[in-house]
């Protein structure tokens, strides 16, 4: 089973007619298709699969003489409302794909290898972006997390419950941990930088997401006179605006793409609005000084409506340098491919402060992610699995 038809067989779950994208989120029924997938995949190639106890997968190639910590690659199945179908899933089927490179040619690693497919990686459903892999290394407080919510007002706790899981058990795993020496993930490119098939990466730019809660009266639409109104959304519509405003200032990128609106009723004044800000940029500095300059522009915006404004919650990930040695040796086996920077958060970002970590990335002639356009060619996506089986070769030899 090789790179096209694992792929073929995965494409069709999940998909979101709603977008012509994806809707995989985490342990809905079509993101627990592809756990089941993954599960096939391993099974099929004869490895075993650990779940731990943060609803991350890990399918192991433990082959005779292998041993030491091991060499960990993977990414994520989880999607973004309307994704596309690389991001995440194409670090997961090079992983297996590459592994099948190895056997074919009868290189027997001196290491164990592990695919990983993390849970939660986009933050669509609970809202906080590398769930599981933030659990898997002690970098959210479990009790936080058990408490997160879906938009029905489940909580991470009852999901993980409903899966099998003890939603007291989440957390460090630092067993777990110690078993990885470093972990390589292959993703799509996200952004359209790259001039050849694969490419490695420098470093992920400081990025978070900020929750606004507004709070005011709902009522009557059509019969509220208007100095009677503290209506919430219009701070809502300020925050927007002053996000796009202040990036600019700040040589950021900042975007309020999710709001949730109650009672959200056309005939309604709002009572509570709530959106999320993601922000990113060069340096904590910069992303620090947007994120305040949005939060004063809301706050602004609000008083003269009698609206409250909360800034509720906040992930944030400074910046994330990859490995220098892990780095460079990746770009020694690959003969001098393109290093470049990433704007988007990924698990080998979060995993980075526990183990030497590496991304490597297949080129993306859209240069869209995030969006059903999101697109890699069958002969990229082949080179980036040739280039992952070179580098799991060469991390596994001795
Ligand atoms: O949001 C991100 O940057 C990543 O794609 N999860
Ligand atoms: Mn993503
Ligand atoms: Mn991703
Ligand atoms: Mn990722």
């Amino acid at each position: 089973m090789g790179f096209e038809e694992m792929w073929a067989d995965l494409l069709p779950l999940g998909r979101d007619a709603a977008t012509g994208g994806y809707r995989r989120f985490a342990w809905t029924p079509p993101e627990l298709e592809c756990r089941a997938w993954f599960a096939d995949e391993a099974r099929r190639r004869g490895l075993d699969v650990e779940h731990d106890a943060n609803g991350n997968m890990i399918a192991w190639w433990r082959p005779e003489g292998a041993r030491g910590p091991a060499v960990l690659t993977g990414s994520h199945l989880d999607s973004v409302p309307g994704g596309g179908a690389f991001d995440g899933p194409l670090g997961v089927v090079s992983a297996f794909a590459a592994i099948d490179l190895l056997r074919d040619r009868g290189v027997r690693p001196r290491r164990p290898v592990g695919v990983a497919a993390f849970a939660e990686e986009e933050g669509a459903r609970f809202g906080v972006a590398c769930l599981g892999s933030r659990l898997l290394t002690g970098t959210i407080d479990p009790a936080r997390a058990r408490a997160l919510t879906d938009a029905d007002g489940r909580t991470f706790a009852d999901v993980l419950h409903h899966a099998g899981l003890d939603p007291e058990a989440i957390g460090p795993d630092d067993g777990l941990l110690d078993r990885v020496g470093c972990f390589v993930e292959l993703h799509v490119e996200q952004g359209r930088a790259l001039a050849g098939p694969v490419g490695v990466a420098s470093a992920i730019v400081p990025h978070g997401r900020w929750r606004f809660d507004f709070a005011g009266e709902g009522n009557h639409a059509g019969t509220t006179g208007l100095a009677d109104r503290r209506d919430p959304m219009l701070p809502f519509a300020g925050m927007v605006l002053a996000a796009r405003e202040a990036a600019e200032r700040n040589g950021t990128v900042a975007t309020v793409g999710k709001v949730r609106v109650t009672p959200n009723g056309v005939n309604a004044i709002a009572s509570a609005v709530t959106g999320w800000l993601d922000a990113r940029g060069p340096d904590d500095a910069a992303v620090r000084r947007t994120v305040a300059d949005v939060d004063a522009a809301a706050r602004a915006a609000a008083r003269p409506h009698g609206v409250a404004v909360e800034l509720a919650e906040e992930s944030y990930t400074g910046i994330v340098g990859f490995d220098l040695d892990l780095r460079d040796r990746l770009a020694r086996t690959l003969g001098g491919v393109p290093v470049l920077p990433t704007g988007a958060g990924h698990d080998a970002g979060i995993l980075s402060a526990r183990v030497p970590t590496a991304m490597l990335f297949v080129r993306n002639p859209t240069g869209v992610s995030h969006a059903p356009a999101e697109h890699a060619d069958t002969a990229d996506c082949l080179a980036g699995v040739a280039a992952l089986a070179a580098v799991l070769d060469d991390l596994t030899a001795g």
